[in-house]
Parts: structure tokens; C-alpha cells; sequence
């Protein structure tokens, strides 16, 4: 059985399941125009089905830390065609990165099969579409907003407060919406609103989040937690950095890995299970 279905039915896993990060940049729309867009987006969405991912993350960049918002007629306009392609493209489930009730319901009705909210379905508007839809979704804790969360985050005790947010979001779900709890994926939101000591505590009690019965979804892939412990390393040098970090996720119980390097983390995961 496909990996997607066999989490969302509690059944075990031989491996934990990757999530294939796909580009939907503004600039692979602004240069060169539409065309590069999507033979960029379609070359891409195969190379990744071809090395082992088991879902494709489209996101149209509202959410990033320190970017710009978005409008909901913008990031439409590139997360529905993104959509359409992939689907052409493969039958991989899809998940959609986005905050915005608008974006959620256009694009399950484009086929997309779960929502993926860094803002935990806090918008207004948000849990109703996914009570409607009754889609798996992804909730992650943030502290602050995308343009200042960086700035000064604090916290008491981290691991306590990311916890207690994510336990919190999922029981309102839960009961809002009746959604198994096989598909409310929890995540910890590493390196939104954390500095390095956050991102460490965080990962180092990973146990912390797998013991809520929630499948647990990491995504530290290329991000500056990585560049941090390799010295300031930019982010074409993170690429083995990450997926150390994915592998370690995983055999600390993470039921999917969100990766930009879909090709080098599957092969880890393989060996790792493969000789575990
Ligand atoms: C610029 C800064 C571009 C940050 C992209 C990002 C996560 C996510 C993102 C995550 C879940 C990135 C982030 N990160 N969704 N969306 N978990 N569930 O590094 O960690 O991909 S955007």
C-alpha cells in the first residue's frame, strides 16, 4: 500500500514518508515567463516521483519567514496551476502549503489531498473548509509573524510551549471537524520564531511530540538551523546537513521528513532501515 494511505490508517511504515518541497517561486514566474514555469515545475514534480518521494509540497511562498504577504488573487495564481501540472504529471498526493481559507478550498477543489498550515488553521474561515473537505492537514507552531518572528523569539520552557500549542490546535480540530487523529499531523515549525538553542531543544525531545499519538512531520531541510551547525554554512552546502537531520528525525519516531533533497533522503532512509 502507498505510504500516504498506510499512515492515515495507523497501519506501521517501513520507512517514514518523504515530502518532496516543490518550487512555485515568483521568480520561475516573473523570468522567462510562464513556459519556464511550468516545464521547471513539471521536470521538477518527476525527478522527485522518481526518487521515492511520497508527497509533493506545493506552497506559493505567503508563509516564508521575513517575506512579504501575499494576496490571495497572487498566490492563486501560482499554486493553482502548479496543481494542475502535477497532477498531470503524477497521482502522488499533494499537499498545499498555505494559510488562507481561499487558497485551501481552490485547491482541494484542483485536486490537492491535505492542507499543510504553518498557522495552524488559526485563520478565520480555515477549519471550516478543512471540516468540509475532511482532508488530512499538517499544524505547526510559529511564534510571531513571518515578518518579525526572527527578530526576538522567547520562551519559557520551548518543548512545553510548542507542545501545549500543537496538543491544543489538534483537539480543536479534532473536535470541530472529526478528523481521525492519524490525519492531524502535528509539527514543531522548526526555525519559525527559534533561534538555534530552540531548534536544538526542540529536535532533542522529538520523543516528546511522538508520545502525543499525533504523527509527527519535521522540516529542517536547507534551513539556517543547518548553515548554524555547519559553521555558517550557505544553502548549497547544507544538503548533507539536512538529511542527517531528516534520518535522525525519523529514527526518533517522525512519520514524515519535509525535504528539498527528496533523491539523497530517500536513499538514506532506505539504508538506515535496510541495516537498522
Ligand atoms: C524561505 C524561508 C523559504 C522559509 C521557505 C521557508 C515548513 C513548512 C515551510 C516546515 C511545514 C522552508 C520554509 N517550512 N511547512 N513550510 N513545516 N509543515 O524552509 O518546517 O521550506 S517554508
Amino acid at each position: 500500500m502507498k505510504r500516504f494511505q498506510a499512515l492515515l490508517q495507523g497501519k506501521t511504515l517501513d520507512r517514514a514518508l518523504v515530502m518532496g518541497i516543490l518550487n512555485v517561486t515568483p521568480d520561475s514566474f516573473s523570468d522567462g515567463g510562464r513556459w519556464v514555469a511550468e516545464s521547471a515545475i513539471r521536470r521538477h514534480v518527476v525527478e522527485m516521483v522518481a526518487a521515492g518521494a511520497d508527497i509533493v509540497d506545493i506552497g506559493g511562498e505567503s508563509t516564508r519567514p521575513g517575506a512579504a504577504p501575499v494576496s490571495v488573487e497572487e498566490e492563486l495564481e501560482r499554486v493553482l496551476p502548479a496543481i494542475a501540472w502535477v497532477r498531470e504529471e503524477t497521482d502522488l498526493p499533494i499537499s498545499v502549503d498555505t494559510s488562507k481559507p481561499e487558497v485551501m478550498q481552490a485547491a482541494l477543489e484542483a485536486g490537492a489531498a491535505m492542507i499543510n498550515d504553518v498557522n495552524a488553521l488559526q485563520a478565520p474561515g480555515a477549519l471550516e473548509v478543512v471540516q468540509h473537505y475532511r482532508v488530512p492537514v499538517c499544524l505547526m507552531h510559529r511564534q510571531g509573524t513571518p515578518q518579525t518572528m526572527q527578530l526576538n523569539p522567547t520562551y519559557e520552557n520551548v518543548v512545553d510551549e510548542v507542545k501545549a500549542f500543537l496538543l491544543k490546535r489538534a483537539q480543536v480540530v479534532r473536535a470541530e471537524t472529526g478528523l481521525d487523529t492519524n490525519a492531524i499531523w502535528l509539527d514543531p515549525g522548526f526555525g519559525f520564531g527559534k533561534h538555534l538553542e530552540h531548534n536544538q531543544a526542540l529536535f532533542g525531545e522529538l520523543d516528546a511530540f511522538v508520545e502525543t499519538g499525533y504523527p509527527l512531520l519535521v522540516g529542517v531541510s536547507r534551513k539556517r538551523m543547518i548553515g548554524e551547525l555547519l559553521g555558517g554554512a550557505p544553502v548549497d552546502q547544507r544538503v548533507c546537513g539536512s538529511v542527517a537531520a531528516a534520518l535522525l528525525a525519523a529514527l526518533k519516531g517522525a512519520s514524515v521528513v519535509r525535504v528539498h533533497d527528496v533523491k539523497e533522503t530517500v536513499d538514506a532512509l532506505t539504508v538506515a532501515m535496510a541495516l537498522l
